[in-house]
């Protein structure tokens, strides 16, 4: 990477995780295209329908278990070894793709397909594969058990801690999200406002794209790793 910069802290959608085979939601033929927003991502849905809600989520849950990394979770990877200590990633996604390809400390503020949470008491746990609503919380042995994941109407997780990381950003970089979806939407004005330059790579411009310094548009696989070279 050309430029330097103390703390670089990236965003990541669905987008970079495309290329490993797991579907996006708003491109043709994505999730939204095969199922209902209401039905399967709200907390109102699951309430009507927890049975439809896992087999949601477990079969993303089995797909994500064979899926590995490209070579854009690398890049990523790659950067922060050459960078220690400044760059943070915050991930919209709930699969464990960065994890696999060595990236630390991942920040999933949309919660992760590999846990659990009680819906009576909020204990969170490891999720089995294969996820049941009857399932018993092991701290309260309530029978309410959902995917840790967040569902639109829900505050995503760890929000101080990402605020805090924005307003020190001296580079901010979003990939493969369509900018669709708040907050994240709104973490590049954050960061701009606190002063950090800002770049987009993406397979074409986002909802947020004219709010960014640079864009770069092809494939993660590809632009990825020439930007950390
Ligand atoms: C590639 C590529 C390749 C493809 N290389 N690129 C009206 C106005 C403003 C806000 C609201 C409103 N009404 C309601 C709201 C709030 C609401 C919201 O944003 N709604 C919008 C629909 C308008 N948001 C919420 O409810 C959130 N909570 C909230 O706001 O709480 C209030 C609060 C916040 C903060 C502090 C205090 C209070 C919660 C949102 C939860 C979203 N949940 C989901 C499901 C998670 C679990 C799961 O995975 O099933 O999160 S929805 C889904 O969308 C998922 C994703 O993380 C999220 C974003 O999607 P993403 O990653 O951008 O994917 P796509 O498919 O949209 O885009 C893929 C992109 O990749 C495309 O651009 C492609 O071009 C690109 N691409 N291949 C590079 N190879």
């Amino acid at each position: 990477m050309h430029v330097m910069s103390d703390k670089i802290v990236i965003l990541t959608g669905a987008g970079i995780s495309a290329e490993s085979g797991l579907g996006t939601f708003r491109d043709e033929g994505g999730l939204w295209a095969r199922h209902r927003i209401e039905d399967v991502a709200t907390p109102e849905g699951f309430a009507r329908d927890p049975i439809l809600v896992h087999e949601f989520y477990n079969a993303r849950r089995a797909q994500a278990a064979k899926a590995q990394p490209n070579a854009g979770h690398q890049a990523l990877a790659q950067l922060a070894a050459q960078h220690p200590g400044e760059v943070v990633v915050i991930t919209q996604n709930v699969d464990d793709l960065h994890e696999k390809a060595g990236s630390q400390g991942v920040i999933h503020m949309h919660g992760t397909l590999s846990g659990a949470l009680c819906s009576a008491c909020g204990h969170r746990w490891q999720a089995e594969l294969v996820m049941q609503p009857q399932d018993s919380c092991p701290h309260c042995a309530g029978t309410t058990t959902r995917p840790d994941v967040v569902w639109f109407g829900e505050i995503p997780y760890a929000m101080q801690t990402i605020e805090t990381h924005l307003a020190e950003a001296d580079l901010f970089v979003s990939i493969g999200t369509s900018a669709q979806v708040y907050p994240a939407a709104n973490f590049v004005q954050a960061a701009a406002a606190a002063g950090a330059r800002t770049l987009e790579f993406n397979l074409e411009p986002s909802a947020m794209a004219t709010r960014f310094d640079d864009c770069r548009y092809g494939p993660a696989s590809k632009t990825l790793p020439r930007w950390v070279a």
